[in-house]
């Protein structure tokens, strides 16, 4: 089995879901980004812009403002970057300054010059699924079969971005857990997402923190740390290959024993 990466989540805005505000500050964002790749994660999510349920859009002078200073320092510590964002002028920016991953939570729809981008720059690229946009994402989501439409989804994203010059090596792919869905649907995904990879691409998985943990334990938004670390292993079982995460170190503890018993040619003794 491949083993898993972990992405860390650095979010450099006021209001995310979990931890606005708490890193807008790109001195504390880029010493949380130093933390995170000490404690094991093997690249670090840097975003601007929230995208939880309800939040407003963010211009790319102001989004590229905050993220900047941060990934060029972590990139000149050699750190591994991705840059999460839609939009072409901040990708550009964090790409020029060493970013070497592209993650795009609407899946290239948003800015569709952003696949000739990474094509370009032969960066990596995730393509996660999304219905609606975060403003209205949440509103009674319908599916006819939430694995199959994701699915199919994700299958038309990445021939996108095919045609449009990226490299399929370089493909990753997203259910998007939380991005207009109910738990039931992101309860589906989790126990299916071996479907997603018949697409013949590596599967990320974000579901940290999220709102499907709260509305089954009741867990406030930094309580979450035992659910998120149960969607993730079983994810990872399923077949997840980046586990997109706030906690980087426990995540690394659960991951080192599910990959020992899932894996044991893994288990270094
Ligand atoms: N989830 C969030 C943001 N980016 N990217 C991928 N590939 N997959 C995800 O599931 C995903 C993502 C939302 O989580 P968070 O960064 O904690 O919150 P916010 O968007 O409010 O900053």
């Amino acid at each position: 089995m491949e083993p898993a990466r972990i992405m860390g989540i650095v979010n450099v805005t006021p209001d995310s879901f979990s931890d606005g505000g708490e890193f807008l500050d790109p001195d504390r964002a880029i010493a949380h980004g130093r933390e995170l790749a000490r404690e094991g994660a093997d690249v670090l999510d840097v975003g601007g812009e929230s995208t939880r349920p309800g939040a407003e859009a963010v211009g790319a002078e102001e989004e590229l403002r905050r993220v900047a200073p941060v990934v060029e320092a972590l990139v000149g510590d050699g750190l591994s970057v991705s840059i999460d964002t839609s939009k072409v002028a901040v990708a550009e920016a964090a790409l020029d300054a060493g970013a070497a991953m592209v993650n795009d939570v609407t899946a290239l729809r948003s800015e569709p010059d952003l696949a000739g981008l990474c094509a370009q720059r032969g960066c990596e690229v995730v393509l996660m699924h999304m219905l609606g946009d975060p403003r209205t994402m949440q509103e009674n989501p319908t599916y006819e079969d939430v694995v199959d439409d994701v699915k199919a989804f994700l299958a038309e994203r990445i021939e996108f971005a095919i045609s449009e010059g990226v490299d399929e090596e370089r493909i990753w792919i997203d259910p998007g857990i939380g991005f207009g869905k109910n738990v039931e649907h992101n309860l589906e995904l989790h126990r299916r997402l071996g479907e997603l990879a018949e697409l013949g691409r590596p599967i990320a998985f974000g579901s940290s923190r999220k709102s499907f943990i709260g509305k089954l334990t009741g867990a406030e938004v930094d309580q979450r740390l035992g659910g998120t670390i149960a969607s993730n292993v079983i994810a990872y079982a399923n077949g997840a290959r980046m586990l997109r995460v706030h906690d980087v170190e426990p995540m690394r503890q659960a991951l080192t024993v599910a990959e020992a018993i899932l894996d044991p040619a893994a288990v270094e003794t």
